[in-house]
């Protein structure tokens, strides 16, 4: 592996192919075997000290031998690579990808030797103001091979791709093939041993066959994760998927998962191991990650802000965990540039046809944040009619981020009427409330009476569950504190009360589900005040009221399960370059919020009435 900025057609030319010069009369400026060794799968930014804050070209170079035999087709597969990847085989250009995350696959039949092969791929993590995301994300943009890279071997005419899914709740079930290479007339047979069915289906012209049988299997949920092996067959292969049958629909501002009301007992995630740095990509890490998920009582993670490996859906499938996938459009991206749609629409088009065979996922979030505007609108319903036409069995969403600064301000005169009748703040601070108060004269607010905070974002009109990301506790602290007037210890100390009257709601006849809340703690941090795990656990304990008090709310997400590695946060000694909302720490150290969090869902969160 090197790395620069060696760009294919640029001065240098790239560095495709490996070459050794002839003797050493020949100049050459690069060489793959005295360069350093990477690990694939992997990012390149936590495997060397000096590529952590790396966003640049990397270019690997390997050779591996290949026998082709005839009749087959050769195929190089890649579970996804940040950000932008160009794949060049024996010096041979053969494909780009554009945008991270997602799986892709080249036929490299044509540009393959028998014996020795030289493969060379560059990618570069740079993010650009067009990309998806662009250079601004609370997260590491972890470059490189992130995923495994396999070459995989099919007959000429082979299966694509295969939908298999449980169209209501008598029990039938609808599948579909995709296939490439085989002629109209021919067939794939499906077969579910364990169900003693077995059906061929008949492709047409466009490759594809469609088939609907009476199964009533026994169905996917958290409580029984039951899932089936499924066979597809043509005359030359055999494949084979785990699959498992639930339904899952948004009825009112409730939500029914094989008929029976849910409420989604959450957490929030990035796509990291614990005790590693860097970005996951093993079944292992998954079933570390999500297992202490399992741990916390959850039965449902938010798999954000980007696609996930492909294990993250198989884990989640087999313990039973309930998943949102998102795709990386957060904060502001450039809404008005087609080739951002392009990007945006081919991420969620990867994903959703990745996973749409995982039980798991009941939900596709299309975006996270992103502040109104018409050309925002316009982007996202392109997106979310994106969405529907690849799959309409799963609910659609997008977390919102609400009118910040107008709650910001009716909350501030809330909490001037706190302040007025609390004995807890200095005299000085009594006389500011009050002055505020009269000043707003008929519009204050009495205490203990009841904050209402609509989310009427009209996306909510375009999606099934209004999800809604709010920082009561934690940000909106900082912000009222200089409103008012006051210190913002005074605030965050009336804000824990303020926040027992507080109802969320949607302006929408729609679930509604919190997708993000939480509270900076450094591990093992004790105290009072921001940053002490008695501070975040107080925050849980103020969101798990105000949550409870919000009828509409049928699923929350708080943030995070675990510490991650986050540019923008560089407090020396507290974050060092982590944002430390996490539940546990990157080792697995358990917060007391954790705790607090367990409680609630085996307790008040528990059960539907
Ligand atoms: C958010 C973002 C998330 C951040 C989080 C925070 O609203 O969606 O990516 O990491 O807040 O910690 O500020």
């Amino acid at each position: 592996m090197t790395h620069g900025r060696g760009a294919p057609g640029g001065f240098f030319g790239g560095w495709a192919p490996d070459r050794v010069p002839v003797d050493e009369w020949q100049v050459l400026e690069y060489n793959y075997a005295g360069s350093r060794k990477i690990s694939v799968p992997g990012d390149f930014n936590t495997q060397f000290e000096d590529l952590l804050f790396y966003r640049d070209g990397v270019w690997y170079q390997r050779w591996f031998d290949v026998e082709p035999k005839p009749g087959k087709r050769y195929h190089l597969w890649f579970g996804g690579s940040n950000y932008t990847t160009s794949v060049y085989l024996n010096g041979t250009p053969m494909a780009k990808q554009v945008g991270g995350y997602v799986p892709y696959s080249i036929d490299v039949t044509d540009a393959l030797k028998s014996g020795g092969n030289d493969l060379v791929i560059s990618v570069n993590n740079r993010l650009e103001k067009h990309s998806v995301p662009t250079p601004r994300t609370d997260w590491w943009p972890y470059g490189g091979l992130i995923r495994d890279v396999m070459l995989i071997e099919t007959p000429s005419a082979h299966l694509v791709n295969a939908k298999v899914e449980l169209a209501d709740l008598s029990g039938r079930v609808e599948g579909v093939v995709a296939t490439q290479g085989l002629r109209a007339g021919d067939t794939v047979t499906v077969s579910i041993a364990e169900l003693d069915f077995s059906t061929e289906v008949t492709v047409g012209s466009d490759g594809q066959g469609q088939w609907t049988a009476m199964l009533k299997p026994e169905l996917w949920s958290p409580e029984n994760p039951k899932l089936y092996d499924v066979e597809f067959a043509t005359a030359d292969e055999q494949l084979s998927d785990r699959i498992g049958f639930r339904l899952i629909e948004a009825r009112g501002t409730e939500i029914f998962l094989n008929g029976k009301r849910i409420r989604f007992k959450g957490i929030s995630t990035h796509e990291e191991p614990i005790g590693r740095d860097g970005a996951a990509y093993s079944k292992a890490d998954f079933e570390a990650l999500f297992g202490e998920a399992k741990a916390l009582g959850a039965n449902f993670v938010r798999a954000a802000h980007y696609p996930y490996a492909r294990h993250a859906a198989q884990v989640a499938d087999e313990l039973g965990l309930m998943l949102w996938e998102e795709v990386p459009i957060y904060w502001n991206i450039a809404w008005e540039n087609p080739e951002t749609l392009e990007i945006a629409k081919d991420q969620i088009t990867r994903l959703v046809t990745r996973d749409w065979n995982r039980a798991s996922v009941v939900i596709w979030s299309v975006a996270n944040e992103t502040p109104y505007s018409e050309p925002r609108m316009a982007f996202l319903e392109a997106l979310i009619n994106e969405v529907r036409s690849l799959d309409d069995t799963r609910l659609v969403s997008a977390a919102l981020l609400g009118d910040v600064s107008r709650e910001l301000k009716d909350a501030a005169l809330y909490l001037a009427a706190y302040g007025a009748a609390s004995d807890e703040v200095s005299k000085h601070e009594r006389d500011i409330f009050k002055a505020m108060l009269d000043k707003a004269g008929d519009h204050a607010p009495a205490v203990g009476s009841g904050f209402e905070l609509v989310i009427d974002d009209p996306l909510g009109e375009l999606l099934d569950v209004v999800s809604y990301n709010e920082y009561f506790g934690w940000y909106y602290a900082r912000f009222i504190a200089p409103q008012l007037g006051v210190s913002e210890k005074t605030v965050r100390k009336l804000m824990f009360k303020f926040m027992e009257h507080v109802v969320l709601s949607a302006a929408f006849d729609k679930p509604m589900h919190i997708s993000e809340f939480g509270a900076g703690a450094k591990s093992g941090k004790r105290g009072e005040g921001p940053w002490t795990e008695e501070y975040q656990a107080e925050v849980y304990r103020a969101q798990s009221r105000m949550i409870m008090n919000s009828p509409q709310i049928q699923g929350m997400t708080p943030w995070i399960l675990k510490d991650f590695r986050a540019m923008l946060r560089t407090l020396p000694g507290i974050q060092d370059y982590r944002n430390r909302k996490g539940l546990i720490d990157e080792n697995g150290q358990r917060k007391q919020a954790f705790y607090v969090l367990r409680d609630f869902y085996e307790g008040s969160w528990a059960n539907v009435e």
